[in-house]
């Protein structure tokens, strides 16, 4: 595989504008022998399959995985809760650290021990600065991580943290909504955040139509995540 291949990519749609769709795959909920039949129902505008969840039953995600490899050629990216969700079997990682949180267990302690499977892997890594807003209910990663996720008013520490994120060396920042979140990420802190830093933006949580869609691209999301509406419909 070629060394950053998914980031040089990324750099590569974004000096074209191009606008690039990831939909979320919770290996929990999704049924593996409905795999064609769910791959054929995705918009065609899909560039990336992310596969995770807070919470996942162990293994659950390489058959996942192994499953959506068969029936597509879409890179698949493991969006893991937890270093129990890491598979080889995968194109790449999103690294995330919880950087909107103080829980060092999710800033740098599940890294550590992911180690172990990631040190001879091919996976690319993709050092994440993954930043939680209010969407207007508790998400799983607010419960799990036992963290609080920032204020929509708070945009200069929301701004702020992603710009830390990015000094620290994170290739990406990922605005987090939450999974399910009522509303989606407040179009003015995307402009915001797009604005101040260097690196891909991605957006996600509570996105449901098209209306919103247009309006986080346009706002200056690279890259939007949408998980619930698909597993919903
Ligand atoms: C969750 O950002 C993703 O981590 C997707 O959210 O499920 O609300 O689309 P939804």
């Amino acid at each position: 595989m070629v060394k950053n291949k998914f980031i040089q990519s990324l750099a590569t749609s974004i000096s074209k504008k191009e606008k690039l769709l990831a939909i979320l795959i919770d290996p929990d909920v999704f049924d593996n022998s409905e795999v064609e039949y769910f791959l054929n129902k995705l918009p065609y505008q899909t560039t990336h399959l992310f596969v995770g969840g807070s919470t996942v039953e162990k293994d659950k995600t390489e058959a996942t995985v192994i499953a959506l490899k068969t029936h597509s050629s879409l890179p698949i990216f493991l969006f893991p809760g937890d270093v129990t969700q890491i598979t080889q079997k995968a194109d790449g990682i999103l690294f995330l650290s919880l950087i909107s949180g103080r829980n060092p267990e999710y800033l740098i302690g599940q890294h550590v021990r992911s180690v172990s499977k990631l040190r001879d892997s091919s996976l690319e890594i993709l050092a994440t600065g993954y930043i939680l807003i209010e969407g207007g209910n508790e998400s799983a990663v607010e419960r799990v991580s036992e963290t609080k996720p920032m204020s929509h008013n708070d945009i200069q520490a929301i701004v702020d943290t992603a710009l830390a994120g990015e000094f620290l060396g994170m290739k990406l920042i990922y605005l987090e909504a939450g999974s399910g979140a009522k509303f989606p990420v407040n179009t003015n802190i995307i402009s915001a955040v797009k604005e101040a830093i260097n690196i891909p933006l991605f957006v996600g949580g509570g996105i449901k139509n098209e209306v919103q869609k247009k309006e986080a691209y346009n706002a200056g999301a690279d890259l939007l995540v949408m998980g619930t509406f698909f597993e919903n419909n």
